[in-house]
């Protein structure tokens, strides 16, 4: 009998997930439970935490499909990936500037990406910390990778808080209603309320004011609650995770399977929507087995497209700041 078992092969579906704080860890196990990938590496600096969480993983693979689980701080266990999820991130300190904060940061994906890069030239890269679209930039330019294999989890969890806000009012399953939020994964971001639908129905054709200043019936309060509930989540729990990992669940899944699903997620705009600058943002991406194959241009309002590229120019502003 032969006691190896085929996991211990790299199949092309191994994840290496950087960062188990409580975003990448809630990945990690949110990638498990679905069986979505055939190995998995976990990698941090705080050494004792990644044992802890290695073996709590672990001791629930009886209860789903095998796959192969390893964890460290040597880059080396991450060797031959498909995909890596960086979720390594500082947090702001008191007095600190914002500009502080992503040159912190910045100096943690310097650390990272190269190290990732050399044991797995040909890997996808998915940026979760924060600020992810000036992160994604950042990793870009340090990885040397293709800009369609660089991708930031952008405003995919953005897009689902506002749809699921939709949803309950229209009382209809969040599946069933498409809306998109693209730009910013932040307080700049953009509702395209001029694609809301259900079923073909535009909302647009409903009350051709939604969204905007002139709208009676307030549609626009649920682009502020998609806003502000990243904060009310830190005020009341600490830190967003679930969400969020079953977002970057998602895309890991349409990435290993190569489904071609379109996402909200973090790319290269420059020439998009007639932005200027060499920035990320989030538009809907259609993400296979080598990222992203193609951009979804959507067609929006003239007050949509100000929004967009207004975003654009004040990243490119904070970008050109950055040493690295
Ligand atoms: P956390 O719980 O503080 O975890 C961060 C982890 O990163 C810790 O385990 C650290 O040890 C680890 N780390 C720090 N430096 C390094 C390094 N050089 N190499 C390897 N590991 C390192 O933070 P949390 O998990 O809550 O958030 C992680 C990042 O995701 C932060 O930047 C958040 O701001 C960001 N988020 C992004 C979201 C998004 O929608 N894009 C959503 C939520 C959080």
């Amino acid at each position: 009998m032969q006691t190896k078992a085929s996991v211990d092969t790299v199949s092309g579906t191994k994840v290496t997930v950087v960062g188990v704080g409580q975003v990448g860890i809630s990945i990690a196990f949110s990638i498990m439970t679905q069986g979505i990938a055939s190995e998995m590496t976990l990698v941090d600096v705080m050494e004792d935490k990644l044992k802890g969480e290695l073996m709590d993983l672990q001791h629930g693979l009886t209860f789903l499909d095998n796959m192969k689980i390893t964890a460290g701080s040597d880059y080396a266990l991450s060797a031959g990936s498909k995909l890596c999820i960086v979720t390594a991130g500082a947090q702001m300190r008191e007095g600190e500037s914002r500009l502080d904060l992503d040159q912190r940061n910045t100096n943690i994906l310097k650390d990272i990406i190269p190290k990732l890069v050399q044991y797995s030239p040909d890997t996808i890269l998915l940026i979760v910390s924060d600020p992810v679209d000036l992160l994604t930039y950042v990793a870009w330019k340090l990885s040397g990778l293709p800009k369609e294999r660089v991708i930031g989890s952008g405003t995919n969890v953005d897009s689902s808080r506002f749809r699921f806000l939709l949803s309950e009012r229209f009382d209809v399953a969040p599946t069933s209603i498409h809306g998109w939020i693209i730009g910013e994964h932040g307080d700049s971001s953009v509702p395209v309320w001029s694609g809301v639908d259900v079923a073909g129905v535009r909302l647009r054709d409903l009350n051709p004011a939604a969204g905007t200043s002139e709208d009676t019936e307030n549609w626009n309060s649920i682009h502020r609650q998609v806003i502000q509930s990243a904060y009310e989540i830190i005020r009341l729990k600490g830190y967003p995770s679930w969400a969020m990992a079953l977002s970057v669940s998602v895309l890991t899944r349409a990435i290993l399977n190569n489904t071609r699903n379109v996402y909200a997620v973090s790319t290269f705009v420059e020439g998009i929507h007639g932005v200027q600058y060499p920035v990320f943002l989030s538009v809907p991406c259609v993400l296979g087995e080598n990222g992203i194959t193609d951009v979804i241009q959507q067609t929006l309002t003239e007050d949509e497209r100000t929004q967009f590229q207004k975003s654009a120019s004040t990243l490119n502003e904070v970008q050109s700041n950055l040493v690295f």
